[in-house]
């Protein structure tokens, strides 16, 4: 074993895990943070360098490295890849004009050696949007199956700006405006809410990040995963 796997799996065993957080500019990686993290999602703009934020997810703690990922920008990415246990990949699934690039991007990022052993989980964002392609549809769009041989990896439909409305003490869920179907009114989806809960499509996809690189730990089995069905979520108004 090379003195880097020791390091590595050191660190894991002390619940440390480094994550990169990669994609096209625009695809919503710094809103996924926020989500997260219960921060206000509509103050977002481009990031012209990189974020450092750390997420205590089932007693680990990730270290999200969140960098900008304009064109200009992408070159400077193999700066960050060292010790890398997950590449966490966004897509704007709304992006078709750009799914191409995407998935050449993809593929370019995956043959760097260093990030040979990291798992890659694909967050299919912005599920929001009306015109959204399906998790399916991005899987074939990226070519996913084919990274099979060399990464472990899985694909979550989510949306960063779905945001579980946080209700107040006593308040009866039921209060909620509902459409015919059943699915909240745009109103209930709380775009904009400022202190409530991610999408749980997006910690899903923590759970399998935490889930892979703790099995890792001990030689490594595929964790299996079944990702959260894609949720009735009406378009953004
Ligand atoms: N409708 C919708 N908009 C989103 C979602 N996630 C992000 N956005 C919007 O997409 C835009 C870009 O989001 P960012 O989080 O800045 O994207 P990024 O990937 O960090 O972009 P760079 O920092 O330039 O690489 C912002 O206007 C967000 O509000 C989502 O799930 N749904
Ligand atoms: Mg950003």
């Amino acid at each position: 074993m090379g003195l880097l796997t020791i390091i590595r799996k050191a660190r894991l065993k002390e619940k440390q895990v480094r994550i990169l957080m990669l994609g096209l500019d625009n695809a919503g990686k710094t809103t996924i943070c926020k989500a997260i993290l219960g921060e206000d999602v509509d103050e977002v703009s481009p990031t012209l360098g990189f974020n450092i934020r750390t997420i205590v997810h089932q007693g680990y703690s990730l270290n999200v490295w969140d960098i900008g990922g304009q064109t200009s920008l992408r070159p400077y990415w193999r700066n960050y890849f060292e010790q890398t246990d997950a590449v966490i990949w966004v897509v704007d699934s709304s992006d078709r004009a750009r799914m191409e690039d995407c998935r050449r991007e993809l593929h370019e990022l995956l043959k760097e050696e260093r990030l040979m052993g990291a798992s890659l989980l694909v967050y299919a964002n912005k599920q929001d949007i009306g015109n959204a392609m399906t998790v399916d549809e991005i899987s074939t769009a990226l070519d996913l199956p084919a990274l099979t041989s060399s990464h472990h990896w899985s694909i979550q439909p989510c949306s960063a700006r779905y945001v579980v409305p946080s209700a107040p003490p006593g308040a009866a869920s039921a209060a909620q405006p509902t459409n015919p179907n059943g699915t909240p009114a745009s109103s209930a989806l709380n775009l904009s809410n400022r202190c409530g809960k991610a999408d749980p499509r997006i910690l899903a996809g923590l759970d399998w990040v935490v889930g892979e690189v703790g099995s890792r730990v001990y030689y490594g089995t595929q964790n299996a995963f079944t990702p959260v069905p894609d949720a009735p979520i009406p378009a953004a108004p």
